[in-house]
């Protein structure tokens, strides 16, 4: 009975603790950002360091200085788009968001994403949103595990779909063009928001970018971990 007791004191003090934590640290701080064509990022994600660039082999993609518009770059959560929890878990409200434009060069991978972990990250979530003709693969990802959309907008042939190591639009000729604040388009023509669970333990991600549509501007963001909710079928 004491040991029942002293843990479930314990138990108690822990918790609210352990709730503060992660509700503060689910998603991606974004500290710096440097845009272009050979941008880069650093922050940090439930306590790991993470740097990001990026490098394109014939300028296809450039991530966005910071502002309020669909395909720029936030560092205090101002875009609300992740903050729906009907289409993105975890939703993360007061994150940072990685904004781009990529314009057309009609070659695959032609432009490179390398986001490095200061310590292993387990199961990480990768989220998206205004995607359209750049599909985002993640085939050269070292130790690459099962994806698992877990929530989105991917229905009847458009929005977010995940094939094989691939993250992309179903139809990337449709678009939408719902502000920032806004929820995400669930239905008719619109663009692919979602969070697709990278099942693993990562010390870097590597994602190949193509654009053979006709340009495309968004923004992608991580979370740590799933907390809850969407996706545990
Ligand atoms: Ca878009
Ligand atoms: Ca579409």
């Amino acid at each position: 009975m004491k040991l029942s007791l002293k843990l479930d004191i314990g138990l108690v003090a822990l918790v609210p603790m352990l709730l503060a934590t992660q509700a503060h640290a689910a998603c991606l701080d974004i500290t710096a950002l440097t845009p272009g064509t050979v941008g880069a990022f650093s922050g940090v994600i439930d306590g790991v360091a993470v740097s990001g660039t990026v490098s394109s082999t014939n300028p296809s993609l450039s991530f966005s200085q910071l502002g309020s518009g669909h395909g720029d770059s936030t560092i205090d959560g101002s875009f609300a788009k992740y903050s729906y929890c009907s289409v993105y878990s975890p939703c993360t409200p007061g994150g940072g968001t990685v904004g781009y434009t990529s314009s057309r060069n009609g070659l695959a991978n032609a432009a490179t994403i390398v986001i490095t972990f200061s310590a292993p990250v387990v199961s990480p979530v990768f989220q998206v949103a205004g995607l359209d003709s750049m599909p985002y693969d993640f085939s050269a990802t070292a130790g690459p595990g099962a994806r698992l959309v877990l929530g989105g907008n991917g229905a009847g042939g458009d929005g977010l779909q995940v094939v094989g190591s691939v993250i992309k639009d179903g139809d990337p000729l449709t678009s939408d063009v719902t502000p920032p604040s806004a929820m995400p388009p669930t239905a008719g023509a619109r663009s692919a928001y979602s969070s697709v669970e990278l099942v693993g333990t990562f010390s870097s991600l590597t994602i190949g970018v193509s654009q053979n549509g006709n340009g495309d501007s968004g923004s992608f963001t991580l979370s740590a971990a799933r907390v809850s909710g969407l996706g545990s079928a």
